[in-house]
């Protein structure tokens, strides 16, 4: 009986690890500054509602500003749908699908390129080609996680 209540534990908790949201450090270790190429940064990315960016910055150089489209194309700054934000951490939640773009506030920071443009999926991901072996062993996983479960609940 123990054993069959760890065993439930186990796939419980790998049911659950997939749909774990996931922290997206923008930059990676660069975080958000001048002169990163942010476009070659979220190239081959794939964000899913449910996940979070983070802007890492010196906060007295830099913040960050959701914009629409159009003034993310002319680095408008006034136009900010949320925030700014400016506390040099920001955790952005990822709330809706779409495209969501984000600018640096500070003069002359977006011309230079302080910019960052990324499309959000609705749901789980279709397997896309460039994430194919990543994507796949999830769906795998989910499958024999569902599989077996039924075979514990079958007892
Ligand atoms: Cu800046």
């Amino acid at each position: 009986m123990a054993s069959k209540a760890l065993l439930i534990t186990i796939l419980v908790a790998a049911a659950v690890a997939p749909a774990l949201a996931l922290d997206y450090m923008v930059g990676d270790g660069e975080g958000w500054k001048l002169k990163v190429n942010y476009t070659q940064w979220a190239a081959g990315k794939t964000f899913v509602v449910g996940d979070n960016l983070i802007f890492m910055y010196t906060a007295a150089d830099h913040n960050v500003i959701p914009v629409s489209g159009a003034d993310f194309k002319a680095c408008n700054r006034s136009g900010a749908l949320k925030g700014p934000y400016s506390s040099g951490n920001d955790k952005i939640a990822l709330d809706g699908p779409g495209k969501k773009w984000y600018i640096c506030g500070k003069e002359g920071h977006c011309d230079g390129g302080m910019k960052l443009v990324i499309s959000v999926e609705a749901g789980a991901p279709a397997p896309a080609p460039s994430s194919a072996p990543a994507t796949g062993s999830l769906v795998w996983m989910a499958a024999s996680v569902a599989a077996a479960f039924s075979m514990v609940m079958a007892f």
